[in-house]
C-alpha cells in the first residue's frame, strides 16, 4: 500500500550507526515532517543523535536517483526498469557463460536491511552461482568478528548497552563514541558522573577522556603493547581471577610465558606510555567489581587488528569480566546493519550465522531450501575482488550500497580495478564516486522507505517499518534483488522481507525464534531460541566454542605495516566526524553540511609552528602511495607527531593517502597508520607590482 495519501507515524528504526535507535517517523503529504526518539527504544531510551533527529532530508533531495541510469558514451540516459533489467540479465548471463560464475561479485550493503542482504548474498549464491559475497564490515569490523569467534565463540558483543550503567569501571580503546555512537557517548558520560571508572586509550584526547579518571595516548598502531602491558601488571600484581581462568579457559600458561616480555618499561618504550600510566590503569582495571572493555575501529583498522582483539579477550578472561552484569565486551559496530549483514551471510566464507560453506550440513540445508547446487569454495573479500579485476579474471560486480570508490583504500588501485571490469551495477541511492564506473545504475530506496530489519551493536534484530515510498521511480532493494534474480531464472518465492526474515529463521538455529510478530517494539537479542528467548549476556555458563571454553591467544606485540621516516615524518590516522556519515551521500544533502563542510587535517600546535602552518590554511598531505590537499585545524587534542582527517567530502579523496597495508588474518585495511609529510601550500596570488603612476 501507498504511504503517500496520509498523514502518519511509524516507529522504526535509525539507519546510520550500529546504536540501533528506536525512532518515531512522522509522515506529511508524502515526506518527513519530524523524527523523534521512541521513549521505549531498548538502545536509546528516549534520546536520539542529530542525524537520528534530523538528518533526514535527504530523503526527498532534488538529487535522489529516482530511475535507471543506463552508461552511453562518457555519461548516462535514462532508462526503463524493463529495458535496466534486461542489460542486466544479458550481460550477467553472457559473463558466467564465458568465464564462469566466479567471474562475478556482489557487495551487499551493510545500511541495508537483513533481509536485503539475505537475498544479495542469495542472488549471488544461487542466481549467479559463486559465493563472491562480500560487505563492509570487511574494512571495518572483520577483525573483532574473526577475533571473538576464536577465542569465546560467537561473532557478537557479549552484552548490552545497559552493561555500561553497571559496570565500575570502563576501558575505552580506540572509539570515540560522542562522535561515533553518540547516544551511547551520552550513557558513557552519564555512567561516569554516577562514579564509573573511565579509562581511555587513544592517541587523541577523545571528548570523554574529559570525563575519564586517565587516558593514555599510545601511539598508532602500539596497541597489542598496551595491552599486553596491563595484561603484565594484572599477571605480577596477582589482580587474576584463577577460578574463571581454572574452569572457564584454556591456554593460559603460553600466554602467561609471554606476558614477561611486556614489563611497564619495555611498554613505554614502544607505546610512548608512561610506565606509571599502564600501572594504574591495570590496577583500575582489574580491582573493578564488574568492568566492560568497548573498542572500535582504532583497534581493528590495523595490520594486527584481529589479534588486538584476541588479546582483549585475554585481558578480560584473566580478570574474570565476561558474562556477568558490567562486564561486558561491547565492540562499538559501525554502520546500522554491519552486524547484520555479516550475520546474514553477505560474506565469502559463511552462511547465516557465520557457518562455513564448506560445511557439508548446512550447504545442503540450503540447497534443500534454494533447490539449486552450492559451491563449496570460498569467494573473494573485496580487496582480492579489486586484485582479480586487475588480473582480468573478474568481469563483473554488482555493488549494493557502499561507495567503494570513496571509502575503500588505496583509490587509484580501486579506480583501475572499477575500470577494468566489462560491467558494473550500482544499486544506490545517489549517485557517488563508485556509480561514475557504473554501466547500469539503480535507484533504490533508503531505510525511511523500506521495512524489515536491523542487527544493532549489541545483537538487536529490531523492526525497520517505511514511513514513506522510495521518490519517482525509485524502488525498494529488496524488490530491485528479488525481480533481478527470478529473471536470472531463480525465483526466491517470497512475497515481503517478512517472508525472508521468516526464511531466515527456518534455516538458521541461532535465530529460529526470529518473527515479525516476536520482535514487537523492542527486538530480540541473538541467539534466540525457538520459544523467542533472548539473549542479552552471552557466555554466562559456558563459552560458543567447540570445547566451551575461552582461549587464550599468545600473541606479541608486532611493529605497524607503515611507519615514519625522514620522508614522511608525521603519523595520519583517519575516522569520523560527528556531523557526517561515511561517504557523506546523506549527511550532505542535510543541514549538517551548514555544520561542516570540509574534512579538516588536525595538527598539534608543535608541529603546525615548525611547519610554518596555521589555523585554516591550505596544506598538502602527501604518503607513499598518494597526494592530496585540504585545510589545516590547529588543536592540541592531537599529540604531536600525528595527524588525523576524515573521509566524508569527495573533494578530499582522504583514500588516496591509505595503501595495501592491511588485518593478517581478515584484510580489513590499516587505515589509522599512515606515513605522511604535511606541508602549506603558497594561496598568495603570484606578485604583481602596481606599474599606476610609475
Ligand atoms: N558521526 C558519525 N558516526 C559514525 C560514522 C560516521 O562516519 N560518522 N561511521 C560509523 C561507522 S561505519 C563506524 S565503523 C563507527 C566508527 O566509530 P569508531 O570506532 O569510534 O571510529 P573512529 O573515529 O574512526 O576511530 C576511533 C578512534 O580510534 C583512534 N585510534 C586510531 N588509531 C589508534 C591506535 O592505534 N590505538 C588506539 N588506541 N586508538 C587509535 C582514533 O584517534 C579515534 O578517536 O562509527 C559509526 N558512526
Ligand atoms: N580513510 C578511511 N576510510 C574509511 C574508514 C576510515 O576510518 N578511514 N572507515 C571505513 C569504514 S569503518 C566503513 S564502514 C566504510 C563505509 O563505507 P561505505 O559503506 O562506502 O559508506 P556509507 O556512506 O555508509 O554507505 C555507502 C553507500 O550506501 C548508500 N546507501 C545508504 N543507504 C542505502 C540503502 O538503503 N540502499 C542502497 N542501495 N544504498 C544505500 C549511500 O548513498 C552510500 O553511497 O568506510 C571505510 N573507509
Ligand atoms: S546514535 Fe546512531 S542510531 Fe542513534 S540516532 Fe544517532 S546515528 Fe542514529
Ligand atoms: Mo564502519
Amino acid at each position: 500500500m501507498s504511504t503517500e495519501r496520509f498523514d502518519h507515524e511509524v516507529t522504526t528504526t535509525c539507519g546510520y550507526c550500529g546504536v540501533g535507535c528506536r525512532l518515531e517517523a512522522h509522515a506529511a503529504g508524502g515526506r518527513i515532517a519530524s523524527i523523534s526518539p521512541a521513549l521505549d527504544g531498548p538502545a536509546n531510551e528516549g534520546h536520539t543523535c542529530l542525524k537520528g533527529r534530523f538528518a533526514h532530508q535527504f530523503t526527498r533531495s532534488r538529487d535522489r536517483l529516482t530511475s535507471p541510469l543506463i552508461r552511453e558514451g562518457d555519461g548516462f540516459r535514462v532508462a526503463s526498469w524493463e529495458e535496466a533489467y534486461a542489460r542486466i540479465v544479458r550481460e550477467l548471463t553472457r559473463i558466467k557463460r564465458d568465464h564462469g560464475p566466479n567471474a562475478i561479485a556482489g557487495l551487499a550493503s551493510s545500511r541495508a536491511t537483513n533481509e536485503d542482504c539475505y537475498a544479495m548474498a542469495r542472488l549471488m549464491r544461487a542466481a549467479i552461482g559463486t559465493n563472491n559475497i562480500d560487505n563492509c564490515s570487511r574494512v571495518c569490523h572483520s577483525p573483532t568478528s574473526f577475533a571473538l569467534r576464536k577465542s569465546l565463540g560467537l561473532s557478537g558483543a557479549t552484552g548490552s548497552f545497559t552493561d555500561i550503567d553497571h559496570a565500575d569501571v570502563a576501558l575505552l580503546i580506540g572509539v570515540n563514541p560522542t562522535q561515533g555512537h553518540p547516544v551511547v557517548g551520552a550513557r558513557i558520560k552519564q555512567a561516569a558522573l554516577r562514579g564509573c571508572k573511565l579509562i581511555t586509550i587513544d592517541p587523541r584526547r577523545i571528548e570523554l577522556s574529559d570525563y575519564g579518571v586517565l587516558h593514555l595516548a599510545p601511539r598508532p598502531g602500539t596497541n597489542a603493547a598496551v595491552v599486553l602491558g596491563l595484561s603484565h601488571v594484572v599477571h605480577r600484581d596477582g589482580l587474576l581471577d584463577d577460578r574463571f581462568i581454572t574452569e572457564r579457559t584454556t591456554g593460559y600458561a603460553e600466554f602467561e610465558t609471554l606476558l614477561d616480555s611486556y614489563g611497564p618499561a619495555a611498554v613505554q618504550e614502544i607505546t610512548g606510555i608512561p610506565a606509571a600510566d599502564i600501572e594504574r590503569a591495570a590496577h583500575i582495571y582489574g580491582e573493578a567489581g564488574a568492568a566492560s572493555l568497548l573498542w572500535g575501529l582504532g583497534v581493528t583498522e590495523h595490520k594486527y587488528g584481529s589479534e588486538v582483539v584476541q588479546l582483549l579477550c585475554n585481558l578480560a578472561m584473566m580478570t574474570g569480566n565476561i558474562g556477568r552484569p558490567g562486564a561486558a565486551l561491547l565492540p562499538l559496530r559501525g554502520q546500522n546493519n554491519v552486524q547484520g549483514s555479516s550475520d546474514m551471510g553477505a560474506l565469502p566464507d559463511t552462511y547465516t550465522a557465520y557457518r562455513s560453506v564448506a560445511d557439508e550440513a548446512t550447504a545442503r540445508s540450503f540447497e534443500e531450501a534454494w533447490e539449486v547446487p552450492l559451491s563449496r569454495e570460498k569467494g573473494y573479500t573485496i580487496p582480492q575482488m579489486f586484485d582479480a579485476a586487475i588480473a582480468g579474471d573478474l568481469k563483473a560486480m554488482y555493488v549494493f550500497g557502499e561507495d567503494i570508490a570513496q571509502t575503500d583504500p588505496d583509490t587509484a588501485h580501486v579506480a583501475a580495478a572499477l575500470e577494468n571490469l566489462e560491467f558494473l551495477v550500482c544499486q544506490e541511492i545517489f549517485e557517488n564516486e563508485t556509480t561514475r564506473y557504473a554501466d547500469v545504475i539503480l535507484p533504490a530506496s533508503s531505510f525511511l522507505e523500506k521495512c524489515g530489519t536491523f542487527t544493532n551493536a549489541e545483537r538487536r534484530f529490531q523492526k525497520v517499518e517505511a514511513p514513506i515510498d522510495p521518490p519517482g521511480g525509485a524502488k525498494t532493494d529488496f524488490e530491485i534483488i528479488t525481480t533481478v534474480s527470478r529473471m536470472l531464472g531463480h525465483d526466491m518465492g517470497w512475497a515481503s522481507p517478512w517472508d525472508a526474515l521468516d526464511e531466515i529463521a527456518r534455516l538458521t538455529p541461532e535465530y529460529a525464534g526470529v518473527s515479525r510478530d516476536r520482535l514487537g517494539r523492542k527486538g530480540l537479542q541473538w541467539p534466540v531460541a525457538a520459544d523467542g528467548t533472548d539473549s542479552p549476556t552471552l557466555y554466562e555458563h559456558e563459552f560458543a566454542t567447540a570445547d566451551g571454553l575461552g582461549h587464550f591467544a599468545a600473541l606479541p606485540y608486532k611493529a605497524p605495516g607503515d611507519a615514519p621516516d625522514d620522508e614522511f615524518p608525521l603519523v595520519l590516522v583517519t575516522g569520523r566526524v560527528l556531523q557526517h556519515y561515511n561517504a557523506g551521500t546523506m549527511t550532505r544533502r542535510t543541514g549538517n553540511i551548514e555544520l561542516v563542510d570540509g574534512d579538516l587535517l588536525e595538527i598539534h600546535p608543535d608541529d603546525a609552528s615548525r611547519l610554518w602552518i596555521t589555523n585554516g590554511d591550505l596544506v598538502s598531505l602527501r604518503s607513499r602511495v598518494g597526494r592530496t590537499e585540504l585545510r589545516a585545524h590547529v588543536t592540541d587534542r592531537i599529540e604531536p607527531g600525528h595527524v588525523f582527517t576524515s573521509f566524508h567530502f569527495p573533494e578530499t579523496r582522504t583514500n588516496l593517502l591509505v595503501g595495501q597495508s592491511a588485518d593478517v588474518n581478515t584484510a580489513c585495511p590499516e587505515y589509522k597508520v599512515v606515513a605522511v609529510d604535511v606541508r602549506p601550500v603558497s594561496e598568495q596570488p603570484a606578485f604583481t607590482p602596481d606599474l599606476a603612476g610609475v
